[in-house]
Parts: structure tokens; C-alpha cells; sequence
């Protein structure tokens, strides 16, 4: 079941590009609402201060953006006012607000139970004093991020959500939640398999039917073989918008900037479904004549580094702007916030809820997170990835801590290599301390590719 009544359109206003999100003239009527959520209101205005500031230089500087690139500024210009608004209004309605923090959370079946999903960022420090004194400092900073959100008190999608989803996925999420539970009122948390076998099939099936035991209870709105089939077709619908998007990332010149690409990625995460579907068909409009003209948002020729690794939650940037300030452009990335994450349709042909269930948990357990043991499938992926966007290089990005995605990022390399393509493996964090080394790497591996 999708909203009843598709919202109306973000429209990009003139003066939102360029704006920092707290400097929209709709800010202030926000401040209330921000209040009412509980929000730290000084500490979110630095946030906000921080995050339009960083969007202006990283994103705004950019040259030859498509057009459609307007309604992503919007978005971002908002992500805290209307889009918020929009779930505040939508929870009057009796929808359910459901925050994840994993590509494992099925948007399906909460669209089929009268709820939205959104995805909860957790791309930036904050308050990591109070985070260190909850969790280890050696803890990667997608999860300190996502506890200095919530200690911090600046995520509106954090405090607007009915329930939030976590998800024993690595050791660091799995152990944090039980942390994160007397943070917030009601969390939820589910089992995933780690081996892809007969029985780790089992589990997923069983545990997708728990959640939406779960989700029914929380909306009492019982899913049926028609909202099921409406809430596939949606998200189907959302996924192949993004394929058709990263499909015309494989011409040269490329036509879009790795930047772009990675905020529609991140975007895909908290947008309305069918609005973010329309407006990506609508970029891919204008970025297949782009191709045609051989427009590009980087010369033709210009080295093409496909990035793989740990998910780019929003507002991590970082690498995308060292590649790209570097001299090279990213035409893929086999991440959660990517290709990983957006892979592959559920299958619609099923007719029963047994069916569909069955056909969302197929869907899902060919995803290939770094979680699985052994994960042939996601080396395979990059090689395959690095083939279909004419990659001269991989870029494996790793968080530090992250003991899947670096463990894993030894076999990518060698594999890569045996195949004659280099790889260059980074760890880091969100700071920008090693922003200075990072460059000189990043420059000296492009240099190699030229
Ligand atoms: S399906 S990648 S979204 S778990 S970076 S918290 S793995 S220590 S995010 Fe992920 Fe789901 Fe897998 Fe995707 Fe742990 Fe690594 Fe931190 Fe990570």
C-alpha cells in the first residue's frame, strides 16, 4: 500500500540551491515542529550549519550537473523541514514512521502494513563524547554515528519513528543495539543469517514473517495479497529507476559526477518512493541525451574508479570529492548506499502473501554484505562491476574497525589484481584529519591508471 494521495512535488525553488538547509524561508516555521520532536534546537543548528555548509562546497562548486540535480539540492535543502513535515502529516493519517539502519529492513512489507520506511543516515560524527561513553572507541563510525545522532538529539527521522529496525548483522551492530535499546522507546530487532545456505534461508523467511507479525501489530493494518503486491511493484519500480540511472553511468565521457550518483543513492533512503522513482526517470531523461551528445560532467577519457566497500550514509562525501577533485570520476558503487543495496527486483509474479513473502526473502538473501560466510557472490559482483562500468581501478573503501569490509578488502584486492586491475584499499573514518593523505594516495593510484 503506497500513501494514499502521492504527495505533491518537492518543487526547486531558485533560492534553495545554494542554501544552506537552515536558511530556507521556510526554516523557521520548522523550528516548532523541531521543538515538538525534541530536538536539540542549538546543537541541530550547528548540524544544519555544518551540513549546508559542506553540501555548498562539495556539492554546489560542482560544473555541467544535469538539471535535474535540482530537485536533489531541494531535497537536501529540506531534509530536515518538508520531508519531516511530510512523515509528521502522514503518522496523523495512521501511517507508521519505521527508521532502519540495514538494506535488510524489507521497505515491501512496510509499505504493505500502512507504514514508510526511512533510512537513518548515520554518516557524520556527532556527540561522539557521550557516543565513547557507551561504546568502545574502537567501534566503526557508522555506528558511533548512529548513537551521537540519537545522544545528540538532532534526527528529526529518529525521533519521528514508530519503531526502528536493528539488525544482527556485524558484531558491532549487533552488540550496540542491545545499548540502543534503552536509548529509544521501541526497537526491534532482527535475526539475519550469515551463511547462504538452505538454512539461512529458513531464517530469513521465518524472520521477514516475524516482522511483519511486527509491523501489523504496530499499524493494525493487516498486509493482503493486494497491498503486498502494490508495495512490490512500488519498490520494484524505485530499484529499476536506479538501475536505468547507473546503466548510463557506463559511457564515457561520463555523464554524471560520482557525487551526484551517490546523493540519488542516499536519497533513495528517506524520499518518498514513488516521487524519488519519478524524479530519478526524470534525471535519466535528460542524462540518456546527455549520452547521445556525449555530454559529460568530466572530459571523455578521464580515469574511471569504481568504489567499493562500506556504505556512504548521508553526509559522507568524502571520498567521492577526494576522487573527483583528484582528476578522476566514480561511475559505481558496490555498496549497501549503491548497487549492493538497489540489486536486483522481487520477483511479481506471485498471486498469495505466502508467495510474495517468499519472493521478497529470495530478493533479499542475494544480497551480498560482507556479513557472509564464505561471500563468494560479492567478489564476483566487484569483478563483474568493475568490467560493465569500464572501471580503470577500484577504490576499496573501508571503515576503519569494520572488520567485514577490511578482511574482505585483502581477497578484492588480490582478486582484482590477478585480473590486472588495480586496486587501491583505504580505511578511514569521518573525520577529516587524514583528508590531506588520503589525496596524495588517491592522486598517486590515479596517476597509475593513466
Ligand atoms: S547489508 S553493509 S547496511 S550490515 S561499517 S556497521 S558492517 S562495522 S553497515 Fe551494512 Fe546491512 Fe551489511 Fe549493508 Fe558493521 Fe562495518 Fe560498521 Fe557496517
Amino acid at each position: 500500500m503506497e500513501a494514499k494521495g502521492k504527495p505533491a512535488p518537492f518543487r526547486p525553488r531558485a533560492a534553495s540551491r545554494g542554501a544552506s538547509p537552515r536558511s530556507t524561508p521556510m526554516s523557521e516555521a520548522y523550528r516548532s515542529m523541531w521543538k515538538d520532536l525534541g530536538l536539540d534546537l542549538a546543537a541541530h543548528d550547528a548540524l544544519l550549519d555544518v551540513l549546508g555548509k559542506a553540501y555548498g562546497e562539495v556539492y554546489l562548486s560542482q560544473k555541467d550537473r544535469p538539471e535535474g540535480m535540482g530537485y536533489f539540492d531541494f531535497v537536501m535543502s529540506e531534509v530536515h523541514g518538508l520531508r519531516i513535515k511530510e512523515l509528521l502529516d502522514e503518522k496523523k493519517a495512521g501511517r507508521k514512521i519505521v527508521g532502519s539502519y540495514c538494506v535488510f529492513v524489507p521497505e515491501e512489507i512496510v509499505l504493505a502494513a500502512n507504514g514508510t520506511l526511512v533510512g537513518l543516515c548515520s554518516g557524520a560524527d556527532f556527540a561522539m563524547e557521550e557516543v565513547e561513553k557507551l561504546l568502545p572507541r574502537n567501534t566503526c563510525a557508522l555506528v558511533k554515528s548512529s548513537f551521537g545522532f540519537k545522544l545528540g538529539k538532532v534526527c528529526p527521522y529518529l525521533e519521528s519513528a514508530d519503531m526502528i529496525v536493528g539488525e544482527n548483522t556485524c558484531d558491532g551492530k549487533k552488540k550496540a543495539y542491545e545499548s540502543l535499546k534503552g536509548l529509544v522507546e521501541n526497537l526491534y530487532v532482527m535475526d539475519l543469517p550469515q551463511v547462504k545456505s538452505d538454512q539461512g534461508r529458513s531464517l530469513l523467511k521465518g524472520e521477514y514473517e516475524r516482522f511483519k507479525g511486527a509491523m501489523e501489530a504496530l499499524s493494525g493494518v493487516p498486509v493482503t495479497a493486494e497491498s503486498l503486491k502494490e508495495a512490490i511493484r512500488t519498490v520494484n519500480a524505485k530499484r529499476a529507476a536506479v538501475h536505468r540511472l547507473s546503466s548510463l553511468r557506463k559511457a564515457d565521457p561520463a555523464p554524471l559526477s560520482g557525487l551526484d550518483a551517490l546523493l540519488v543513492n542516499q536519497v533513495f533512503f528517506y524520499d518518498n518512493p514513488a516521487r524519488f522513482t519519478d524524479s530519478v526517470n526524470k534525471i535519466c531523461d535528460e542524462v540518456e541525451k546527455r549520452v547521445e551528445k556525449k555530454q559529460g560532467a568530466f572530459p571523455e577519457k578521464t580515469p574511471r574508479i569504481l568504489v567499493s566497500g562500506c556504505p556512504q550514509a548521508v553526509p559522507n562525501w568524502k571520498l567521492p570529492h577526494i576522487v573527483e577533485s583528484s582528476g578522476a570520476v566514480v561511475v559505481g558503487e558496490e555498496s549497501c548506499v549503491g548497487e549492493r543495496g538497489a540489486r536486483n527486483l522481487v520477483d511479481e509474479s506471485g498471486e498469495t502473501v505466502e508467495e510474495m513473502m517468499e519472493a521478497v526473502a529470495e530478493r533479499y538473501f542475494q544480497v551480498d554484505c560482507a556479513i557472509f560466510t564464505p561471500n563468494p557472490q560479492r567478489l564476483e559482483h566487484v569483478e563483474e562491476m568493475a568490467a560493465a562500468y569500464k572501471a580503470d581501478g577500484v577504490i576499496h573503501y573501508g571503515l576503519q574497525f569494520c572488520q567485514p569490509y577490511l578482511m574482505e578488502s585483502i581477497p578484492v584486492e588480490k582478486a582484482l589484481e590477478e585480473k590486472g586491475i588495480p586496486c587501491l584499499r583505504l580505511e578511514t573514518d569521518y573525520g577529516t584529519e587524514d583528508a590531506g593523505q588520503l589525496k596524495t594516495r588517491v592522486e598517486a593510484f590515479i596517476e597509475q591508471l593513466r
